[in-house]
């Protein structure tokens, strides 16, 4: 069951909170973690792996104007008749700026399975996150509607594969949990030539604002691509059923296909994260450990190019593009 929404609609941060950037960031490459992790960058060793913590370019921090994330919509029907950005929304959850900043064209796209709840605050505060940085984007909801065990990683490779069927000028995709909310107006959306960024470096919680987490050992919750980045990487393992590990297999196999991790840095990648109970079909993957230690030889043939899903509909909806999906 989820968390009750607060009846605020703000819910602020000191910046004292975020004023010591890590300067010794590492991701691990095994995690035995929790959805509660709480170690600390001292807790990690030397033998980890580091990752470079810096801003991606220019470009990626354009934005200036401040942004209050609003935790106060819970109903999605709400939204249409109250909110007035959503008026200028294309067909199927897209924007284009009046005038862009640049030429960037991002797909968000979102693992989904019953968190309506969760659904309708991400699209109200990611819809006015998004467009006040004045960039094109589509939001993509890849819907798993069969019985199985959750898939994370399969929803994002079916989400990448069709968003580029549907929109092949998109070169930048965001492979983005519904569950947390961008809570920094500066931090803008884009994606990097020189390394796959991971963005949800500090998160607080709804249920505990002011105790911010440090996420920048991880790989998980939020990570940006180019097209051929994620195709040289050979996308997501298909292989994780259930909860966890599938975020580090990413990680091993950006780095065994060649290419570079970054975390955006502690400061500026601060996220919103709902507190819930496990879902139902997302129990913790018992085969997670033994799938990582494979994932060195297997990565090459177990990813985009071994995809096996059958698409049930494609929804063009107001406010994001409904991919259901069965495996
Ligand atoms: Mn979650």
């Amino acid at each position: 069951m989820n968390e009750t929404l607060p009846s605020s609609n703000m819910v602020k941060v000191s910046p004292e909170t975020l004023n010591s950037p890590l300067s010794n960031s590492t991701l691990t490459t095994l995690s035995t973690a929790t959805e509660s992790r709480t170690i600390s960058s001292t807790q990690l060793t030397a033998t980890k792996p580091k990752v470079t913590q810096a801003p991606p370019n220019a470009a990626c921090y354009a934005s200036q104007t401040p942004f209050i994330v609003n935790l106060n919509y819970s109903d999605i029907d709400f939204l249409e008749e109250n909110v007035d950005f959503i008026e200028h929304l294309l067909e199927g959850g897209s924007w284009r700026p009046a005038q862009a900043v640049s030429t960037i064209n991002i797909s968000i796209i979102i693992p989904y399975r019953k968190r309506e709840s969760h659904l309708a605050v991400f699209l109200l505060n990611v819809h006015k996150f998004l467009q006040m940085q004045n960039i094109s984007y589509t939001i993509f909801i890849v819907n798993q509607v069969d019985d199985k065990k959750f898939n994370r990683a399969g929803l994002f490779n079916v989400g990448f594969y069709e968003a580029q069927k549907m929109n092949s000028s998109h070169d930048c995709y965001f492979f983005h949990d519904v569950d947390l909310i961008p809570d920094n107006g500066n931090l803008t959306y884009c994606c990097s030539s020189d390394a796959v960024l991971h963005y949800a470096t500090a998160i607080w919680r709804h249920s505990a604002p002011g105790e911010i987490k440090d996420y920048s050992m991880f790989f998980g919750g939020i990570v940006a691509a180019t097209a051929s980045q994620f195709q040289k990487a050979n996308g997501f393992s298909n292989r994780y059923w259930g909860w966890g590990g599938e975020d580090d297999d990413f990680l091993k196999r950006v780095r065994a296909s060649g290419q570079n991790a970054s975390n955006i840095p502690f400061a500026d990648g601060r996220y919103v994260m709902f507190k819930h109970d496990r879902d139902k079909g997302n129990e913790p993957n018992g085969l997670r450990m033994k799938l990582l230690g494979e994932t060195q030889k297997t990565w090459k043939s177990d990813g985009l190019n071994t995809l096996n899903y059958t698409v049930l509909s494609i929804l063009k909806k107001k406010y994001y593009t409904e991919i259901q999906v069965s495996f």
